[in-house]
């Protein structure tokens, strides 16, 4: 019996697969190809902790896995390293983002080198290495090519804390995502890419892939299609057309007055005299909220009269039009008929102004979810004192030929809309909430934007020949208080002469957004030492699609809707031969750990902690602290760093611990202390593997049960249920470790089960078994049924209530197979002298015979 030396173990065999580069994968046609991809970190200057570590461990496991089943195998891994920390690093030190990149990549480096994960080294990556983004600025001149990006001076989501900036998917709640900072309203010159032209496709297409439902659901609200109809409604003096858009084109009746975006063209021109001074001062303060905070439910509403009237297209009324901000000014035509009766903003905005509410359903029994009986609801409804916002039964709705009354929604939305389009007073329209993506940003630590701006307007795209564009060393990171990148106070490489036309230039000074890189670094994967192409067309027909892709779900509504409408042109332009780029997704579950707070707020390092009757206490002092399990971070003093696991325990531990915390894709809590059971079970099966008892003969007993945890493990495997692998794995050491002997064919079977999920040990135990080449492509057994019959259970057997036997049986048999059995047997047999009236059975258990 040897002794488990981790740490000796697992140099040696990262230096052996390194050397050998055991993991190197190469085009081969013969073989299935299998892509295993990881989301590639940006690489931070904390380090890796332990939660980064379970998803890297999945796909590790599965890269492993496939390998032994005969699979080609793709895992790559590179580093998403333009952002913005570097470059705020950059602007507190003066050092330059990309010295302190350099850094931070060798240490993530070195970590994921120590956990032994089975990447291909030779293809590693970075996106702010200009061989990398030379070809992400080709990308965007093909995007530009094919009018996918464009100019314009919009309203954009400003932080002047970080200084830049934020597309809408950056910004919550009115802050940003990074960091938590206020966001304003500014109008700034921006580029723009079209991902709106792509919207439909990015909808269907989600259909096909085999992504978690919850994911897909919230691409599909981020992407937002609405079917309705844009109905144009006159105002009465000017005569001019305030086309409004509506899904409820069965509440036209109801509609009682318009409301207008407060940045709506038409505002200043029908705006009259009286109300101008209120209307510019409101205009001014909507201009300073988010879309989010202008759209909240809660948010108490507020608005101005325009002092002008707009005619209803069924009934030629005059209606008043208001502006209000809860009317978003890119969301359909960025105005809308109110309907108070039955939309509660529009509701609570009459109520709150004053204005007329027309209810146009009346309700019926089974559509009112409230505590009120209904009689009183209905009265309320109708007597306009609540707004009723489900199905019922329409009234109030007939007027001349315009007849819905008595229509439930369906038929009444299907009447209307038939109206509007007989009598040219509406056209049926699709909208989506998606908005085009704000492409630029102010920022120095970004891939440059490969556009010249020419003195009369016009712009020139740099060719393929003049790429990579390489931003100029500058000594000032910070953008300017005006919101100019910091790239634009390099003069000389602002402005200088074209050497292609010859004319006096300018450059792009903004930078594009962090998620440029992510758009494609799958395919740079493919091919990544290529100078000539982006990918080799052929590598990437080989490769493509990724055939699992693994991370987190934060990325539901940026990288991986980027990522699809980038790879969407790519196919258009006949780049790609794949409709979509991840052709199933998994996400890996969030690992938590317990941090402790004082009251004022400060973070205590877990290491000062002591634990008195449940309650925590920071050393020497007397008080409680607050204590609650939270994302790992550095700022919380929580985050666990592999190293130091590593360095105890070894990789192997780490990465069998990791997966048994509990469901792959569930949140997990780390607890430090259980990483020893999984060391000492490694310990355990080391010892097994190198002991005495290792004999060259099998027996019946370890096939069985060799054979059963092949079976057991490979399926939990490619259910990805690695902890139920591992438990399994628990099961048969604990029934292995009671042989008299042990089989080193069996042995060997159980290395391979072990080696996806702790590939050091696994290989050094293969090795001492005999084998000469690496346990990676070893090829899995082929589970030898016969020893999977179902093992025997007890049957308590009685004839008429009375114990006639007790007879060893296989399990889960149906209760007519039992019962020819027991019938067979003597002392069963004697007792049973009448017919048999009925049976009692308890699967696995017992069997009552009843006879006459
Ligand atoms: C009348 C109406 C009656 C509406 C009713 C709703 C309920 P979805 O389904 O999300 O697309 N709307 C249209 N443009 C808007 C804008 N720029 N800002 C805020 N709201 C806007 O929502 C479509 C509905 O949102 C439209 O249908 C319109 O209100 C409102 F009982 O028209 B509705």
């Amino acid at each position: 019996m040897s002794f488990y030396d981790h740490k000796k173990i697992e140099k040696k065999w990262q230096k052996y697969w390194d050397l050998k580069k055991i993991f190197k994968a190469e085009v081969d046609t013969k073989k299935p190809k299998y892509y295993i991809l990881d989301m590639f970190p940006y690489p931070s200057g904390a380090g890796l902790h332990v939660g980064h570590v379970t998803g890297y461990t999945g796909t590790d496991i599965l890269a492993r896995y496939m390998r032994a089943k005969g699979y080609n195998v793709l895992h790559p891994m590179g580093w998403d390293s333009f952002g913005l920390p570097a470059e705020q690093y950059a602007i507190r030190t003066q050092t330059h983002p990309k010295i302190t990149t350099k850094k931070n990549i060798d240490t993530y480096r070195k970590q994921l080198r120590s956990l032994g994960f089975s990447y291909d080294w030779d293809r590693e990556l970075a996106t702010s290495d200009p061989k990398y983004y030379k070809w992400t600025q080709w990308i965007f001149t093909k995007l530009y090519e094919k009018g996918l990006a464009y100019e314009a001076e919009i309203h954009v989501n400003y932080c002047p804390q970080l200084g830049t900036v934020l597309a809408n998917e950056e910004v919550e709640e009115g802050k940003s995502k990074e960091g938590g900072f206020a966001v304003e309203k500014r109008p700034l010159r921006q580029w723009i890419l079209k991902i709106t032209a792509y919207a439909e496709r990015l909808l269907q297409d989600l259909d096909e892939l085999d992504w978690p439902e919850h994911l897909k659901k919230l691409q599909r609200n981020w992407i937002g299609k609405s079917v309705g109809v844009k109905i144009p409604f006159t105002e009465k003096n000017t005569q001019k057309q305030i086309s409004v858009f509506t899904t409820r084109a069965d509440t036209l009746m109801g509609c009682t007055y318009l409301v207008l975006a407060p940045e709506h063209p038409l505002v200043d021109s029908i705006t009259t005299k009286n109300y101008e001074e209120k209307m510019s001062a409101y205009q001014k303060q909507a201009l300073s909220k988010s879309d989010l905070q202008r759209g909240e439910l809660a948010k108490e509403k507020t608005g101005v009269f325009t002092g002008s009237y707009a005619l209803h297209p069924v009934t030629e009324e005059k209606i008043p039009i208001w502006v209000a901000d809860y009317v978003l000014a890119d969301y359909g035509s960025g105005a809308v008929m109110a309907v108070p009766g039955n939309d509660e903003r529009d509701f609570e905005f009459a109520k709150k102004y004053d204005l007329t509410i027309v209810p146009t359903y009346e309700p019926v029994l089974k559509t009112t979810h409230t505590k009120m009986p209904f009689e009183e609801y209905k009265k309320q409804v109708l007597a306009k004192e609540l707004c009723h916002t489900q199905d019922g039964l329409m009234i109030n709705s007939h007027f001349e030929d315009f007849n819905v009354n008595g229509l439930n929604k369906k038929d009444a939305k299907k009447k209307a809309m038939d109206w509007l389009l007989k009598h040219k007073k509406g056209e049926q329209t699709v909208h989506y909430k998606l908005r085009d993506w704000l492409f630029s940003r102010q920022r120095y630590w970004g891939e440059p934007i490969p556009i010249l701006h020419f003195k009369d307007g016009k712009k020139r795209c740099l060719d393929l020949d003049e790429l990579p564009l390489v931003p100029p060393e500058v000594e000032d990171y910070k953008p300017s208080p005006e919101g100019q990148s910091p790239l634009s106070k390099a003069k000389e490489w602002i402005e200088f002469i074209d050497p292609k036309t010859h004319e006096k230039v300018k450059r792009e000074a903004n930078t594009m957004p962090q998620w440029a890189g992510s758009c494609w670094y799958y395919l740079r994967f493919l091919d990544p030492q290529n100078s000539k192409e982006a990918w080799n067309f052929a590598a990437e027909k080989y490769w493509m699609p990724v055939d699992l892709y693994v991370g987190g779900s934060e990325h539901a509504v940026l990288h991986l809707l980027y990522a699809r409408f980038w790879h969407k042109v790519l196919y258009d332009l006949k780049l790609v031969h794949t409709k979509e780029p991840f052709a199933i997704y998994r996400n890996q579950g969030l690992v938590t750990s317990r941090s402790y707070k004082k009251k004022g707020g400060a973070y205590v390092d877990p290491d000062h902690i002591v634990e008195k009757e449940g309650a925590y206490f920071e050393q020497n002092s007397k008080d409680v602290l607050i204590s609650q399990i939270e994302k790992m971070s550095k700022s919380k003093l929580n985050g666990i760093t592999p190293d130091t696991i590593i360095e105890e325990f070894g990789a192997d531990a780490l990465r069998l611990y990791e997966m048994f915390m509990g469901p792959f894709d569930k949140e997990k809590v780390w607890n430090t202390d259980a990483v020893s059971g999984c060391y000492r079970f490694l310990k355990r099966f080391y010892e097994i593997a190198t002991s005495d008892k290792v004999k060259k003969e099998s027996t019946e007993e370890a096939l069985k049960l060799g054979y059963k945890l092949v079976h057991l493990v490979t399926h939990d495997i490619e259910k990805m249920q690695f902890n139920v692998a591992i438990a399994h794995m628990m099961e048969f050491i604990n029934d292995f470790i009671n042989l008299d002997t042990y089989p080193a064919e069996v042995v060997k079977m159980a290395a391979q089960m072990l080696h996806p999920f702790a590939p050091h040990i696994a290989e050094e135990i293969w090795e001492h078994l005999g084998e000469k080449s690496t346990i990676s492509y070893a090829e899995i057994p082929k589970v030898d049924e016969k020893y999977l019959v179902e093992d025997t259970c007890i049957y308590v057997v009685q004839v008429n209530g009375k114990l006639r036997g007790r007879l060893s049986l296989p399990k889960n048999k149906e209760k007519e197979e039992i019962l020819s059995l027991a019938e067979e047997d003597e002392g069963v047999n004697k007792h049973i002298k009448g017919a048999i009236i009925k049976t009692i059975f308890v699967p696995n258990k017992l069997l009552n015979i009843v006879v006459k």
